[in-house]
């Protein structure tokens, strides 16, 4: 793996679960794989989970990190070529990412969708340019079109936590106030479809998802049949991709509530955080004990840690 950047980079799903199953079991003990190197963590965006479950990862491989904002903290970069740089943009990305790849051996950057320009986005201008400049290994913390290290963790939930061989999960639509990014639910449709799971998409009309990432689930507008015998509920909400970025739809009649988790097979209930309560779901459902948030965004630190022990191995093989 010379990249992190989406499911491809990871080679088998299976042996990626089972090296993540055995670094579960003893997360700190006393790896030393990672002493001696570092990694810079770099946000353009805002973060939670992802800012603190990848110091975590790196800490308990005895990695050196460090985490900048460079959104708000660093120079506002420029990442077109050949511009003339008299605008508001006082550093370019060869030099900026060139710079920060001779500091760290490792990089890992967020850098949401601006949900402009769908074919800008869709380029991936932010991690493509990291690739192609530092020099080092860039992973991906949530770029324009995914969000791995989340999906990641959320099939090793599913894998702690289902009770068939082969579940039937559900990824649903549901409504928030503001234009979200297709990240999450890209990414979560690209690794289901590479597991061992039966995957329905469910949204209302005007709200599919790029086909390639939808691959070969199913799509069903109407979210009570969809809904029907499911074993994991998966909330998110995204805005139109075919109405690049915009809202078109904000009925609360898609809130994941008590009587909608009745028509399931006993589901649980996920969601990558963070959650609007009350918007995506109803405070009853995301407060039962079928509800799974706090389990996906501790595995964060085992999906990163997974991530980051296979590139050290590769790294040290070099
Ligand atoms: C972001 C998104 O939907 O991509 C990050 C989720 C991990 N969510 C929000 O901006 C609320
Ligand atoms: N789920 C997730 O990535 O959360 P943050 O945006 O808080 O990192």
């Amino acid at each position: 793996m010379n990249h992190f950047f989406d499911v491809d980079d990871i080679g088998s799903v299976e042996l990626a679960l089972a090296r993540a199953r055995s670094i579960k079991a003893h997360p700190r003990k006393g790896y030393t794989e990672g002493d001696r190197t570092s990694i810079g963590l770099l946000f353009f965006n805002p973060s939670l989970r992802t800012r603190l479950s990848s110091q975590r990862a790196a800490q308990n491989l005895r990695m050196d990190v460090v985490v900048i904002d460079v959104g708000s903290e660093s120079w506002k970069l420029e990442f077109s070529d050949g511009t003339i740089m008299n605008g508001a943009s006082a550093e370019h990305i060869k030099e900026a990412a060139g710079v920060m790849g001779a500091y760290f051996d490792f990089l890992a950057i967020r850098a949401f969708a601006s949900l402009e320009d769908r074919d800008l986005d869709y380029a991936e201008p932010v991690l493509t340019a990291f690739m192609k400049y530092a020099g080092v290994p860039i992973i991906n913390m949530e770029s324009s079109t995914g969000h791995p290290l989340q999906a990641f963790a959320d099939l090793i939930t599913i894998n702690e936590f289902k009770k068939t061989e082969r579940p039937k999960v559900v990824l649903s639509w549901a409504p928030h106030p503001r234009a979200l990014p297709h990240a999450v639910a890209n990414s979560f449709a690209q690794w289901m479809n590479r597991a061992s799971v039966d995957l329905i998409i469910t949204h209302p009309e005007g709200y599919e998802l790029d086909p390639k990432f939808v691959g070969s689930a199913q799509v069903q507008t109407n979210q009570s049949l969809a809904f029907e015998g499911a074993d994991f509920i998966y909330a998110k909400n995204w805005s139109s991709y075919q109405d690049y970025g915009q809202v078109l739809y904000q009925d609360s009649s898609w809130m994941i509530n008590q009587e909608k988790m009745e028509l399931t097979n006993q589901a649980y209930f996920m969601h990558c955080l963070p959650v609007r309560r009350n918007m995506i779901v109803s405070d009853q459902v995301i407060d039962s004990p079928n509800s799974l948030v706090i389990q996906q965004a501790a595995n964060r630190v085992i999906s990163m840690q997974t991530v980051l022990s296979m590139l050290l191995e590769q790294k040290s093989s070099e």
